[in-house]
């Protein structure tokens, strides 16, 4: 959420000058205020730190000759190498893995445009975050998944991008109180992922981190998994659409895109029996796969990508093992409610296009299966798939499918 600054430029001023008498005194700028001010106890950690100087800053081309760190309580540095200069604004994003209560410790190094050298720092406090206070009691058990197609028109002050989208997509697992996330997107400036508190109908949360998320999870080939409280995982799962995916970038650094949280359906397709020819470089390799839906309504699977091909793979519709040589390609494969579709090297199978590296039999590669709901919602699973024999031409080979694995 776009976060709202309070410059109580006189109230702060105050608080500050007794902490940087020293540093400050042969210097020829001098920081005025902050957000969060300096001995301040906040309740909620804002998206991002901002110091007003004196003076403007020097810039000097993307040289990062002012920076200002956070280090949580945990002694983990939050802040981004992503220093911003507005006159004499200094920013930079805060992005922990979770928000704790305790100490942060802020220090600072900028430049006057005399070129003096400030440094400088202070301490805020967080105290009990909310998501810990939450006194409901929800019930929680298994795995739920949740994604969230995020677009510029939801960011809630309209400034966001007007062409770009992400998708997250969410499990929890309440087993191990994990949750792991992929972010799929096309946007390259992105500085900060989270997920926010939408409102306060339910919560006392707002304008918050609810969860920070890594960058890496960006385009990831597996997604990225980290442990939360078990009350802040089941807060999301039962008041999803309370919650949204957000990416801040440098075109739009309070809110690129954002995107309410949903439930997606329950019952994943059970994929077995996976794996792929063994093949050549830039060549193509067939992938054989059994797929379940357990779900009540017919999912569509409309990609299956690997990181080690450069474009995904498309469908065909043929009989390879007749010598017939021309396939039909399909952009997706339907399957009902309770069935079951073998995608082989006959009839219905997929491929991995312009390989990037040799794949050897007895090799093991990752392949991110994606299907759609009946609602449209986008979901993803990865598999890993064994290499085994090679293909024979356009015969492929007849496959053992043995030793497969998940
Ligand atoms: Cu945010």
């Amino acid at each position: 959420m776009k976060h709202k600054s309070s410059f109580a430029v006189v109230a702060a001023f105050l608080s500050f000058i007794t902490i940087f008498t020293a540093s400050t005194a042969s210097a020829h700028t001098v920081l005025v205020t902050s957000d969060p001010a300096a001995g301040a106890t906040i309740h909620t950690l804002p998206e991002k730190i901002t110091l007003t100087f004196a003076n403007p800053l020097l810039s000097l081309g993307t040289a990062a000759i002012n920076q200002v760190k956070v280090i949580d309580p945990m002694g983990m540095e939050i802040t981004s190498t992503n220093n911003v200069v507005h006159g004499s604004v200094l920013s930079n994003v805060l992005s922990p893995t979770m928000v704790m209560s305790g100490d942060y410790h802020v220090t600072f190094r900028v430049a006057a445009q005399d070129g003096h050298v400030l440094n400088g720092s202070f301490t805020f406090s967080v105290g009990n975050t909310s998501a810990t206070n939450q006194k409901i009691n929800i019930p929680h058990s298994g795995e739920v998944a949740l994604h969230a197609f995020a677009t510029g028109k939801d960011i809630i002050d309209g400034t966001g991008s007007a062409t770009d989208t992400a998708t997250g997509t969410f499990s929890i697992d309440f087993n191990d109180d994990t949750f792991c996330y992929t972010i799929t997107t096309k946007i390259t400036d992105i500085t900060a992922g989270h997920v926010h508190a939408l409102s306060q109908k339910n919560l006392t949360i707002s304008d918050e981190i609810f969860l920070p998320l890594k960058l890496t999870s960006i385009n990831a080939a597996h997604p990225i998994c980290e442990n939360a409280p078990g009350e802040t995982l089941a807060i999301l799962a039962a008041h999803a659409s309370d919650y949204v995916f957000m990416l801040h970038t440098k075109r739009f650094p309070d809110g690129d895109v954002a995107g309410e949280l949903q439930t997606s359906i329950s019952q994943n397709p059970i994929i077995q029996s996976v794996s792929v020819t063994a093949t050549t470089k830039n060549s193509d390799s067939a992938i054989a796969l059994k797929i379940t839906n357990p779900s009540p309504t017919t999912i569509l699977i409309t990609a299956i990508t690997s990181n080690l091909a450069s474009s995904s793979m498309f469908f065909y519709d043929a009989n390879m093992c007749q010598g017939n040589s021309t396939m039909q390609a399909l952009s997706n494969i339907a399957i009902a409610p309770d069935s079951v579709v073998s995608l082989g090297y006959k009839y219905q199978g997929a491929m991995l296009s312009h390989l990037k590296v040799p794949l050897k039999i007895g090799s093991q590669i990752p392949l991110t299966v994606t299907w759609t709901d009946n609602q449209g919602g986008a979901h993803k699973q990865i598999v890993v798939a064994k290499v085994v024999v090679p293909p024979q031409g356009l015969n492929f080979g007849m496959s053992s499918m043995s030793g497969m694995s998940m």
